[in-house]
């Protein structure tokens, strides 16, 4: 009779705990492990289109002040959706959201102020006389190295020489870090596939902060190997002059510098082969054109 009983009220026992278990199991919603929040961060922008590249995905923009991000410059921005600028054209005035992830920056929302007249953009590039063109030998210049000592782009006479220009406080992840990241991808694969025959120089353009210390530093964090690859700064002298060959874009204001992007190729022979003006090239494609300079 005793058992009995215990059988029931364990049977009964089991039974309420396994209902109540399926019942918790259905009344609780389902929660699953939410998806980590990227941190992206949204500004919202005013400015005025001074030109839209062919297919629409970068568009370089003069912008007002990003509080707290970046003072106000030309750049160019990429377009995640280039429909989105289809209507419109250099002059607008526009307002839009940048949007900046971890590892990449990109404008979304685009929309022209209304009741603004068109104007002419300002003409971005002033006269220089020192500009070289593409067949062109490339004069020798003197920078100075991330150990201080002078780098002059004679000494890579005989080496497929890349020139790109940078400056380390640079914001936006796919401006100057990108072109970094591209720069420590090439310096492996050139390194590798050309053994001796390529050098990288990242040349920044803001001397009063990038030091021959600041851009070791900075070349630490990308990898950067001193036989394959230079992290140069130099007097600003010496750096307007390179910039000048290159025709680089860049305006110093009140808080950091506006500027456009090239990455120049040199021949073993010390000539002009090419200048990449965007971020929208591969390592791929740059490797591509070494191999054809270096006759390989
Ligand atoms: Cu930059």
């Amino acid at each position: 009779m005793k058992t009995r009983m215990i059988v029931i009220t364990f049977t009964a026992l089991t039974l309420a705990i396994v209902l109540s278990a399926v019942a918790i199991h259905w009344q609780v919603p389902i929660v699953k492990p939410t998806a980590p929040i990227a941190s992206e961060q949204v500004f919202n922008v005013t400015g005025r289109i001074v030109s839209i590249e062919p297919g629409g995905r970068t568009v370089h923009i003069a912008h007002e002040d990003i509080p707290d991000f970046m003072p106000a410059m030309t750049m160019p921005f990429t377009m995640r959706h280039p429909e989105q600028v289809a209507d419109l054209a250099p002059g607008d005035a526009v307002q839009f959201h940048l949007i900046v992830t971890k590892d990449d920056s990109w404008v979304s929302e685009i929309d022209k102020v209304s009741g603004t007249t068109r104007t002419a953009s300002q003409p971005l590039a002033v006269a220089n006389p020192d500009r070289i063109e593409t067949g062109e030998a490339v004069p020798d210049f003197e920078l100075v190295n991330q150990d201080g000592a002078p780098l002059k782009l004679d000494a890579y006479r005989g080496s497929a020489v890349l020139v790109t220009f940078i400056y380390t406080r640079c914001p936006l992840p796919n401006f100057c870090p990108l072109i970094s990241n591209r720069f420590s991808e090439l310096q492996d694969r050139l390194g590798k596939k050309f053994p001796g025959k390529t050098h990288l120089i990242s040349v920044s353009f803001d001397p009063q902060f990038d030091t021959p210390a600041v851009m070791k530093d900075y070349g630490k964090r990308f990898g950067a190997r001193s036989n394959l690859w230079s992290l140069a700064t130099g007097t600003q002298q010496q750096i307007d002059y390179v910039a000048r060959l290159f025709g680089l874009i860049k305006e110093k204001d009140a808080n950091g510098y506006s500027h456009d992007l090239r990455t120049a190729l040199i021949s073993p022979d010390g000539k002009l082969v090419h200048i990449w003006r965007s971020n929208v090239w591969t390592p791929e494609e740059v490797e591509s054109r070494v191999a054809e300079v270096l006759h390989r």
